[in-house]
């Protein structure tokens, strides 16, 4: 048989077209690495953190039962099994020089950021003394004094709106880096790739945060995406990427150390995927039947979040009772908070007319 003609035949390889484009002279070619030790952290630091993890836990816990008794209204997800992410991160920053946004599961992250807990659940049942004056409820919270940004329901939005604040912080010469976190499931969003271009084009700070707790809704992550190690996702935009064990605090504040580093010598964004898992259902209403009760309880069993600050503490020579003292505090707090959220008033009427866009523009 006469052999094939190559296809090539008679024309030089050309390297030439590939060539054409020149790269942007601003490409970053070193690369940020992921800690290979664990943020050292002192007594103190140890303390707080198992004192903000505890804290998110019980509140939520809380807020589950105050939505059974149906005080609470609307959509509510709660950030249970997730703790380690915000408080890792959050501990980091500088309040009220740094920006944060998230999405709807957002109760964790306001309370890592030093909100007050009673504003946070009064908002939750619908009163006026909550932080939006109970007009936004569980997805839709605000502190513009904290500089926490949302708070949003839309899957993605505050990808776009957070590179945005970016911006705001680059074009004000602040020195502050913005936060966006989102899920897995947004990572697959559109907006999120023309917001990962503009970032990187413009060297914004910016430290985009995907929150991967393995499910959108009842989808996991293998089941819905192509490239299932979301720390890639910002490669093609040459956004470098660490993926993070988000279930170890220690390790979640190592990496954010690195992703400062980097943001704020002005090497435009970067990616941290975490690694983590929600233990409850996507929301109120998620009975979870697309998962085992064996898998939640291997992860609860395996890599507690705060069973792991425990052992950290236990090694730190931290004694049962000092940790039990705290333990008893923060259920006074989230008590408190929830008598407070039942007993505040409703908002005014005229509220309706408040806070509302009426001016022409
Ligand atoms: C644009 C848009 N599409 C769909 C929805 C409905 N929706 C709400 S949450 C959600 C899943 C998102 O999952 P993920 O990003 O992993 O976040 P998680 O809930 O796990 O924190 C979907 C599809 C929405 N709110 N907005
Ligand atoms: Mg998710």
């Amino acid at each position: 048989m006469k052999p094939a003609t190559p296809r090539t035949k008679g024309k030089p390889a050309s390297p030439a077209r590939a060539a054409a484009v020149p790269a942007r002279p601003d490409h970053n070619e070193e690369k940020p690495v992921l800690p290979a030790a664990l943020y050292e952290a002192s007594k103190e630091e140890l303390l707080e953190f198992y004192r903000q993890m505890v804290l998110i836990r019980r509140f939520e816990e809380k807020a589950g039962q105050l939505y059974g008794l149906g005080l609470i209204g609307g959509f509510c997800h709660l950030y249970i099994g997730q703790e380690a992410v915000a408080v890792g991160i959050q501990s980091a920053l500088t309040p009220g020089k740094d920006s944060v946004i998230t999405g709807y599961r957002d109760h964790g992250h306001m309370l890592a950021y030093g909100i007050d807990p009673n504003v946070i659940m009064a908002e939750l049942t619908g009163r006026g003394a909550g932080i939006s004056r109970g007009k936004g409820g569980s997805m839709h919270m605000f502190s513009v004094e904290h500089k926490f940004f949302g708070g949003h329901g839309i899957v993605g939005a505050q990808v776009s709106l957070g590179t945005g604040l970016a911006f705001s912080h680059k074009y004000a010469n602040d020195g502050g880096v913005c936060v966006a976190y989102f899920g897995d499931g947004a990572a697959n969003q559109g907006q999120v790739y023309e917001s990962f271009n503009m970032a990187e084009l413009w060297k914004l700070p910016i430290i985009y945060v995907i929150e991967n707790n393995q499910y959108a809704m009842g989808t996991s992550v293998n089941r819905s995406s192509a490239e299932d190690q979301l720390f890639r996702r910002g490669e093609s935009f040459r956004i470098p990427g660490l993926q993070v064990n988000g279930m170890d605090v220690l390790a979640v504040r190592a990496a954010t150390e690195e992703a400062l580093k980097w943001v704020q010598a002005g090497k435009g964004p970067i990616l941290l995927e975490m690694k983590t898992y929600r233990y409850r259902g996507h929301s109120m209403s998620d009975p979870a039947k697309y998962r085992s009760r064996e898998e939640v309880q291997e992860v609860r069993e395996k890599s507690d979040p705060i069973e792991g600050v425990k052992k950290y503490l236990e090694e730190a020579g931290i004694s049962a009772d000092e940790i039990k003292i705290i333990d008893q505090d923060i259920r006074k707090i989230v008590n408190a908070s929830a008598e407070f959220a039942e007993v505040s008033p409703e908002p005014e009427i005229a509220e309706l007319y408040t806070d509302v866009l009426v001016e022409q523009y």
